[in-house]
């Protein structure tokens, strides 16, 4: 990756490290957080009990990057040539630092990056032993587990490295592997729906990462290479809490390198109440469309479409959230994104009737605590207006989107030294005798 970052976050995590050091020793015993029997049983919705500096999701106003908010980072950050989104490059500067990069700082990612974007021979073979429909997010995760036979972290660490070394490793990792991911991802679409016709990535070394994923896509339009970087830039990351994030946390926690952490992640992410929801949407969308003969349905249907999946044991993919309770400020760039250059599109009418009709009825019936839009109940209708119509393919991108995020966070862990993540379990039965104690204690 880029050396002049290297050497920031080699000063920037030194001083991080000493003010953890500082709040343990003056204040590890002050208490930040208390546990319900609610929270324990209800998927720790809430409880206070994790560190992740890279971004944090307020429920009332949702992500920040950094300390910056959608909008600010669409505005502050680095751009292409002509372009109007952010560039990824500048998101993940802007993750792992808390700096917002020049556009040369940006510049020089994206040669970093692109300078890695060669997929190994058998992770290629790997990859076309699997039938060509199995699903995207398998060929995902076994594409990077595949990749981890170069694993800089895992050598090293065998070879006896130091602790204080493990960041060092865990970055020229994450810089082969991030370079990486947007190949894997064209590759797994290509042989997966286009008969194995491989696109080398672009000659244009200058071209940024986004952009040149979407060339490897076999998309060349300046408007899909900007809907790309808008896209990789507002996936990245989401606080640590999310199944995602967590899971790449988890794993790399017991000191597995990043490949083996991240294919944890990505596994996460292809489950339906987390980053599947995309292609879900989609296919329920056009379940509307089918189930009404086709075009735009009336708001009528729509809410009778709406309550028949309720009332059928299903959830509204793209709607509610375990944080926000606002509309999905990701969902709003995106909505932004298609006023500018879809405002006709006929799924994106629909997309915007259902902001209309869902939150109502979400309400009525009273159980989802957010009946609001998240961000992937807009995504998909972005990809097919441009022809990429394969909906299991969706989570794919938001995996190489989130990689940046949690893999920013990888390095941090081991740069101030995060310990075994080691939570304590407790039976029914101890639930029992403690909510017993608590009532007979006066
Ligand atoms: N449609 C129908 N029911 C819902 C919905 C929805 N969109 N959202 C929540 N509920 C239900 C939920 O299933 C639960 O029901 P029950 O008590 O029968 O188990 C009840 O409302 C309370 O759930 P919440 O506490 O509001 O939500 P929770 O934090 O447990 O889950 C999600 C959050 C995101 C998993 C949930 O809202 C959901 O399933 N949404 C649809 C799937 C989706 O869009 N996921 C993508 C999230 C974003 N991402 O990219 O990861
Ligand atoms: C995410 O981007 O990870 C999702 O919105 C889910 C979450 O934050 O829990």
């Amino acid at each position: 990756m880029s050396s002049s970052l290297k050497s920031l976050l080699s000063t920037k995590t030194a001083a991080l490290k000493k003010e953890i050091e500082a709040l343990l020793s003056a204040h590890g015993n002050t208490a930040i957080a208390d546990v319900t029997v609610s929270q324990a049983y209800g998927g720790m919705r809430d409880i206070k009990c994790m560190v992740t500096e890279t971004s944090s999701v307020d429920p009332q106003e949702g992500i920040r990057y950094r300390g910056m908010t959608i909008p600010e980072i669409q505005a502050k950050l680095p751009k292409a040539p002509g372009g109007s989104q952010p560039l990824p490059e500048g998101v993940f500067w802007l993750l792992l630092t808390g700096d917002v990069p020049t556009p040369a700082q940006a510049a020089e990612l994206t040669q970093a990056w692109r300078a890695n974007e060669s997929l190994p021979e058998h992770v290629r073979r790997t990859l076309d032993a699997l039938p060509a429909d199995t699903h995207p997010m398998t060929q995902l995760s076994i594409g990077i587990i595949a990749m981890q036979t170069d694993s800089i972290f895992a050598r090293r660490y065998r070879e006896g490295m130091p602790k204080s070394a493990h960041w060092d490793a865990m970055y020229d990792d994450v810089a082969l592997l991030l370079g990486r991911m947007p190949v894997l991802a064209a590759y797994i679409y290509r042989r997966s729906y286009k008969g194995g016709k491989h696109i080398a990535p672009s000659e244009d070394k200058a071209l940024d990462w986004s952009a040149n994923l979407a060339h490897m896509l076999g998309f060349a339009s300046d408007e899909f290479r900007e809907l790309m970087r808008l896209y990789m830039a507002i996936h990245a990351d989401h606080e640590g809490g999310n199944v995602s994030a967590h899971a790449t946390h988890l794993v790399g926690s017991a000191l597995a390198d990043p490949y083996l952490a991240l294919a944890a992640g990505m596994n996460g992410l292809a489950g339906p109440l987390h980053g599947l929801a995309n292609q879900e949407v989609m296919r329920w969308l056009v379940g509307v469309k089918q189930k009404l003969g086709g075009g735009v349905p009336t708001r009528d249907q729509l809410q009778a479409f709406v309550w028949d999946t309720l009332n059928s044991g299903q959830v509204v993919p793209g709607y509610g959230h375990g944080v926000l309770r606002v509309t999905d400020p990701r969902y709003l760039a995106e909505r932004e994104f298609a006023m500018r250059y879809l405002p006709d599109d006929e799924n994106f009418q629909i997309v915007k009737m259902l902001y209309d009709v869902v939150p109502e009825i979400l309400t009525k019936q009273g159980k989802a605590k957010d009946p609001w839009p998240n961000v992937d109940a807009h995504s998909g209708v972005l990809l097919v207006h441009y022809g990429l119509n394969e909906y299991d393919f969706y989570t794919v991108l938001f995996g190489v989107s989130r990689a940046m995020g949690v893999l920013a966070s990888l390095i941090l862990d081991r740069a101030v030294g995060s310990p075994l993540e080691r939570p304590k379990s407790v039976t029914t039965d101890w639930m029992k005798k403690r909510v017993a104690t608590v009532l007979t204690t006066p």
